[in-house]
């Protein structure tokens, strides 16, 4: 790959990103954040996920052995709204009602652990629950998608240590979904194979952006990955959600995220921070042969535990722009020894 300045096409959402390999020797005198070791408890009588503690609502959490899932107490969406969709005077003045659901999925009774503290077997059980709750919003006729998503650390916003996720399902698709269906919709038309399978090959046989591999997945850092370390898991096979899954290859995908998140967390020595989720086929009752199954990870570090990408200037302004290649960083989290 060139070292001069360039930019590249992600066809998932039709956006471009501008690559300037030559700038990672530049001196750096921003933001150092402050590298904290944290010593957690087991059990936190503070924590509101920790078995047996009351919650906001004043609902108490039941002891529960592995993953628990209850219904977030400041939901971002709800059931109903009372938005008309006739208050639209002018075509510059669009409103639409919005409703939907918001859960919180705790994955372990454990206050201190993380995803790549878990066994196989652990990380199975929330790929389950995920798709138990994916199918259970997904079948309602209120809901067009479900989005699970992982928010880590607290340099991502993450306010409670405690392992776990959340899941909004809306009526609508929502912004990221729509473009990456669009996209999938086209080329599957215009190619007869799904976007996704051709773009799984190809990096298989070159492998210089791929972070790990098995039988049915494959992590790499896109080749138009936007955040330094971002990743992308993405099945080699052709199914489009959780529950498309045979046992065998949720436990391929149990076994590729505890490996890209293991090599996270080698990387800088810091329980490292991202936000995380799956894309999985929108529930709209449509059938869905264009889309497979993938998830993105979207850690902000850069080059080290203390500094950070921001999205900031020519990127809120312009575009999106990485120093370091995807292919560099690639190489990176995949020689590291885990
Ligand atoms: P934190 O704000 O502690 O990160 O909480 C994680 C999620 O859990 C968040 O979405 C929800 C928050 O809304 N939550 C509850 O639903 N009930 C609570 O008592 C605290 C946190
Ligand atoms: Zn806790």
């Amino acid at each position: 790959m060139s070292d001069s300045p360039h930019r590249r096409f992600n066809p998932l959402t039709n956006e471009w990103v501008l690559v300037s390999p030559q700038r990672t020797k530049r001196p750096w005198l921003g933001q150092v954040e402050e590298k904290k070791k944290i010593d957690l408890p087991h059990y936190d009588p503070e924590c509101s996920l920790c078995p047996g503690n009351t919650r906001a609502s004043g609902d108490k959490n039941p002891n529960y052995e592995n993953t628990f899932v209850f219904n977030n107490d400041f939901p971002a969406l709800l059931p109903e709204s009372s938005v008309s969709q006739s208050v639209r005077q002018h075509q510059l003045f669009r409103q639409e009602p919005e409703t939907g659901y918001c859960k919180v999925v705790c994955f372990s009774p454990r206050h201190d652990l993380t995803l790549p503290d878990m066994s196989v077997e652990e990380v199975e059980t929330i790929l389950n629950t995920w798709t138990i709750e994916s199918e259970t919003l997904g079948a309602r006729d209120d809901i067009s998608y479900v989005q699970v998503f992982e928010n880590k650390g607290a340099m991502m916003g993450c306010s409670n240590p405690h392992p776990h996720s959340q899941i909004w399902a809306t009526s609508s698709i929502p912004n990221e979904p729509a473009k990456e269906l669009a996209s999938q919709r086209e080329y599957f038309q215009d190619n007869k194979t799904p976007l996704l399978i051709e773009y799984t090959k190809i990096e298989k046989l070159t492998a210089e952006r791929l972070v790990a591999s098995n039988e049915h997945f494959i992590a790499v850092v896109p080749f138009w990955a936007v955040w330094p370390f971002e990743v992308m898991v993405v099945s080699t096979q052709q199914i489009s959600r959780l529950a498309d899954c045979t046992n065998e290859m949720r436990k391929n995908l149990a076994e590729i995220m505890l490996e890209v998140t293991k090599r996270y967390d080698k990387l800088f020595g810091v329980s490292f921070p991202y936000s995380m989720g799956f894309h999985q086929a929108p529930y709209d009752g449509k059938a869905h042969p264009e889309w497979i199954l993938h998830s993105h990870f979207y850690p902000p570090l850069l080059r080290s535990a203390t500094i950070r990408k921001f999205m900031v200037g020519y990127e809120l302004l312009a575009m999106p722009q990485r120093d370091i290649t995807a292919e560099s960083a690639a190489k990176v989290l995949r020689e590291l020894a885990v």
